[in-house]
Parts: C-alpha cells; structure tokens; sequence
C-alpha cells in the first residue's frame, strides 16, 4: 500500500488536464514538482492522441513553448491502468544486446564547448542475458551515456524524440529556466538548451516528462560529471549510476514497466549503471597502489544508495563541490535519489573488494559488484 503522499502525487499526476489545476493541486499538497514546467499547457486528451500538434508548437516561441503536445503524456497511459504499456517501445524490433556496461569516466576533454545531440528511444534492451525490458533510453541505453565537463565550460544540449511518447531532458548540472530547457518534446521534435556548469561534481541527468516517475522508472537518466577548474589528483575513475526496476510479466519476451509498482517503491531489480549484478560477472579491475574515484548517483525514481566497500574505507567523500568539503575515513555514505557523491578511497592491498548498497535489500536484488585489486 504506497504511502498517502505518493498516492496523492500520483492522483494529482494522474488526473492533471489543466497546468493551472495540476499547480493548483501540487501547491495544496506542498509539492514541488521538478516536472511541474513539463506539464504547461497540458490539455484534455479527448482528441487524437497518435497526431502530433506540431504546427501548434512551431508557432509559440521558445519562452511560451512548452510540453505542447501534452496529449501524448504517459500520464494519460497510465490513468486506470495498473501497469504501463510497451507500446511506446519498438515492438518487433529485435532487443539491443546483453553487454557489460563500461563504468570507465571518459577522459576530460580539451574543449571547453561540448556539443551534444542526443536521442530518446523506446526500444527492447536486454539488462541481463535472460531480461528484456520495454526501455525508453537517452541514445539507446540505460543509463545513457555520461557526460564529463568542467565548471565554467560551456554545454550546448540538443535532445531529438525519435520516439512514440514526449520526452524531455532534466540536467541536475544546470542552472537555467526549467520551463524553457526542460519542456517535452514530442515525436519528431527537438528541444535545445545551453548551460554553464557552476559547480563541481556529480549531478544526474534524466527526463522530466509527465509523469517523471514513469520516465525516469522507465530508464531516462544518466550522469553528467562536472570537474574543478583546478584538477583532482590523478584517480582510476568510474561512474556508478543506481537505479530501479519495476517490472510487469514478459508479453512477448518483453517486460514492460510496471508504473504501480513504482508507487509501491518495492523494486524487482537495484542495478548499477542499468545491469543488475553486472559487476559480479565482471567486475571492476585496478591495481595496487591505485587511488579510485567513485561518481555515485542515485538515479532512484525513489531509493537512496548507502554506499559502501566491503574491506575498504573511503579515503574521501566529498560532501559538496569538489574539491570541497572531503570528510575522511567514511565507512558508508548515503546518497540521496536524484543526488550524486563523489568517493575515493585508496587500494593498498589485492584482494576482491565487494562494493555494495548497504542497504541490503537493495544489495541483494542487484546494487552489487566487486572492485578487484591486482
Ligand atoms: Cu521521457
């Protein structure tokens, strides 16, 4: 049984047509809504809800334009249904392949402007070898690729919706209007956005279309890592991305996201960067000697990550911007849904370190690995 509040939130989600009556509703409830602009200009779904109102949305500017095609909201998908559908995935396309997700960070890069052009998708992915989900996926993979800056750099943001379901792009690296820059786009479409990194760290990225739950539940986030304008010492560097799974039995193979069960916050997987487990098959590999740095973020939709490595203390985690506020000798820290920490610890031993969300419920069903030290 979800808890009042989430229950609330999904009615409010839910039933909201009219952006005025849904801000209305969240003010009475005291929520804030990180997709509250997304839902602007929401309307009635009587219509036709497979046409895109595209000559609608290409006559507003940038400034009025948003979410303008609301009609095609998941929220809509979901109203009195008990799980969500895989109609906004591919079906029929064959699923993209098990693979071991590479936690390496890419390099920094000598460019101080980043241009990126993105895609959302809705297609089949497998998340073990056996596990086929019912994905929607920045650039075609759960979680989408990571993002490495640095603070002051330039960041030019452009997200297509080659997909069947508005989507929209929510960069937590950003200071910037989330009305404009966060809107939905629908099919077809695309959204740009432009920002300058204030702060060092590491910020999660995900999708904030109506309702969020749903797209982020449903695999639509990732990291962005923002480095200080004076480096860190040199580290082997990897991105650790949590996240849940709430899945409906396979319908054609393909498990489809169960939007109930995400109000329910009992996941069926805890995964780290999209595989649960991934990193037991195959783990993360350093040698003797070797500082580690660890960018852990809590994709959620709901639950935090304790961190932790077993045999190990941190011999940092940084509580705010890098190289900020570092407290020493941390056995476990939490890192907060739709939050992002960074850890290091030094490997002066070999052996085979398991890192794990302490919170061993969520360990057991998939937030674990193992660091192995050569
Ligand atoms: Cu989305």
């Amino acid at each position: 049984m979800p808890n009042e509040s989430l229950t609330l939130l999904s009615d409010v989600v839910s039933e909201s047509t009219d952006r005025r009556a849904f801000l209305a509703r969240a003010s009475r409830l005291g929520l804030v809504l990180p997709a509250a602009g997304a839902l602007a200009g929401c309307s009635d779904d009587a219509e036709d809800r497979t046409r895109p109102d595209t000559s609608a949305a290409q006559q507003r500017s940038p400034s009025t334009l948003q979410n303008p095609n609301s009609r095609l909201d998941t929220a809509h998908d979901v109203r009195g249904h008990t799980t969500s559908t895989a109609e906004g995935a591919a079906t029929g396309v064959q699923p993209i392949a098990y693979r071991r997700w590479d936690p390496t960070v890419p390099p920094p890069s000598s460019d101080r402007t980043h241009r990126l052009a993105w895609s959302a998708t809705e297609v089949p992915l497998h998340i073990t070898p056996d596990v086929v989900v019912a994905a929607w996926t920045f650039e075609s993979d759960i979680p989408g690729p990571t993002v490495r800056c640095r603070v002051g750099d330039t960041v030019e943001f452009t997200l297509t919706n080659r997909g069947k379901l508005p989507h929209s792009m929510d960069f937590h690296a950003a200071q910037i209007d989330p009305k404009a820059a966060f809107r939905s786009v629908v099919p077809g479409e695309s959204v740009s956005f432009t920002f300058q990194p204030k702060y060092a760290g590491a910020f999660k990225y995900h999708c904030g279309s109506a309702p969020v739950l749903m797209h982020i539940g449903s695999g639509m986030y990732g990291a962005i890592i923002v480095d200080p304008a004076t480096p860190l010492p040199p580290a082997k560097e990897f991105v650790l991305v949590q996240s849940e799974y709430y899945l409906s039995p396979a319908g054609g193979g393909i498990q489809a996201f169960d939007y109930d069960k995400m109000l329910a916050t009992m996941p069926d997987y805890v995964a780290f960067n999209g595989r649960p487990s991934q990193y037991v098959a195959e783990p993360i590999r350093v040698k003797v000697g070797d500082r580690v740095r660890m960018y852990v973020i809590s994709a959620g939709p709901t639950h935090p990550c304790a961190f932790h490595v077993v045999g190990e203390q941190f011999d940092r985690v940084y509580l705010g911007a890098p190289p900020e506020v570092p407290i020493r000798g941390v056995q476990t820290f939490a890192v907060p849904a739709g939050g992002g920490m960074v850890f290091e610890l030094v490997c002066d031993i070999a052996g085979e370190f398991p890192f794990v969300n302490h919170g061993f419920g969520h360990g057991q069903k998939g937030a674990i690995g193992f660091l192995v030290v050569e």
